[in-house]
């Protein structure tokens, strides 16, 4: 059991900024009161999900959503918060210019302008001191014809080299991909094979993002999971739910089995290692829900998969899996998963002196009650904004 409650206590998962604002879906913002007004409230909202969770000490921001004057002060904030700042997410999807296109659009003047911007970013993890650098592209086209798919593909190599060759030496690159939307008929991005051959041909420092939300339907992500661990090219996870598209609802809500699956196969390659470099983020928007707790709950969930990931009895499932006993293989593993693990991780809280139930000691905190008397007027996290 110790190994279990091991690899759980130096899990670390990180929270994205924009989880505390304001979001909604293209139809409508429903506004919450109380939501933060900037990057120093939404740092703040975070801190009390690693408060009552214990394994989320980072945040990660969003340019430029969470610009500011002194990131350096952003920083002493968060530490004196308890946290640190994480990764830094780009935005190169919500200017006019991008219509056709931020780093492959066909006017090369628009190109360099979107490229300025991720080398904006870097500046900023310089003074954050963020590790990673995340790229998410909206580029794609509508319509067959309208642009050159493969001199699409040469410009989105010439912008991630001139970023890549930016990087600092302990700084790394994460390219996501996401199946379709905003462009409908050929995203430039789509996929997990093309995050993977431009990371490859970048260098060691770039590695694949995989969004669990950015999938068709039926995908075998735990497959794409191992896959990408076993080449060394797995380097972050944006975990989050969705039943139809990219949903962003809390991870683990429409399919637990699903993240225990992909648990399974992080913990397969060695990505549950104390070292491991494998950036464990939630990419979430709580439009009906309260943010606070909705992250809160996401937490809690991706702890209760890894638990029932590092519950599978690997010998068994090995024994069974060489002797060709499939149901016998089968029935191990769903063992594991069948598993009630929530009086396991409430008992590794109270040894870490925190409440075994977060939820719960969040409610009774007053945190809620007093960011609505203190704050007016919070933000959008930059959806529809
Ligand atoms: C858009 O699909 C998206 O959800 C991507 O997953 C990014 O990671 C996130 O927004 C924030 O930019
Ligand atoms: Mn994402
Ligand atoms: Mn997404």
């Amino acid at each position: 059991m110790s190994r279990v409650t091991d690899v759980l206590n130096s899990q670390h998962i990180e929270l994205p900024s924009w989880a505390f604002a304001n979001s909604g879906t293209r139809f409508k913002v429903f506004p919450q009161a109380g939501v933060p007004r900037d990057p120093y409230e939404k740092v703040a909202d975070a801190a009390q999900v690693h408060k009552y969770t214990g394994v989320a000490p980072t945040v990660a921001l969003h340019i430029p959503w969470d610009k500011t004057d002194d990131y350096a002060d952003l920083a002493r904030y968060a530490k004196d918060q308890g946290v640190a700042l994480g990764t830094i997410n780009s935005n190169v999807f919500q200017d006019n210019d991008y219509m056709l296109g931020s780093v492959t659009n066909p006017d090369q003047q628009i190109r360099r302008k979107a490229t300025e911007h991720l080398l904006e970013c870097v500046d900023i993890m310089d003074q954050t001191g963020s590790r990673d650098l995340k790229l998410w592209f909206s580029d794609g086209i509508n319509y067959p014809g309208q642009d050159d798919i493969r001199e699409r593909q040469d410009r989105l190599a010439e912008a991630l080299k001139t970023v890549y060759e930016r990087l600092g030496d302990h700084q790394r690159m994460l390219l996501e991909y996401k199946l379709f939307e905003p462009a409908f008929y050929a995203t430039d991005v789509p996929d997990w094979g093309t995050a993977y051959a431009h990371t490859l041909a970048l260098g060691e420092r770039a590695v694949v993002c995989v969004d669990t939300g950015h999938h068709a339907p039926g995908t075998n992500i735990e497959m794409i999971v191992a896959v990408l661990l076993r080449a060394g090219k797995l380097g972050a996870f944006d975990f989050n739910s969705r039943f139809y598209a990219d949903d962003d609802l809390m991870v683990g809500a429409a399919d637990p089995f699903q993240l225990f699956r992909i648990l399974f196969e992080v913990l397969r390659g060695g990505g549950l290692e104390a070292d491991t470099e494998i950036a464990f983020m939630l990419d979430q928007c709580h439009n009906i829900e309260p943010k606070i707790p909705g992250q809160i709950r996401s937490v809690m969930n991706v702890q209760e998969a890894t638990a029932k990931a590092l519950l599978v009895d690997r010998d068994a499932l090995a024994a069974a899996q060489k002797a060709g006993d499939v149901l016998g293989a089968n029935a191990v593993f769903m063992d594991a998963y069948n598993t009630d693990v929530r009086p396991l991780l409430a008992d590794l809280r109270a040894d870490k002196g925190l409440d075994p139930d977060p939820m719960a000691a969040y409610q009774r905190s007053g945190y809620a009650e007093q960011i609505v008397k203190d704050r007016v007027g919070g933000t959008q996290a930059g959806w529809g904004a």
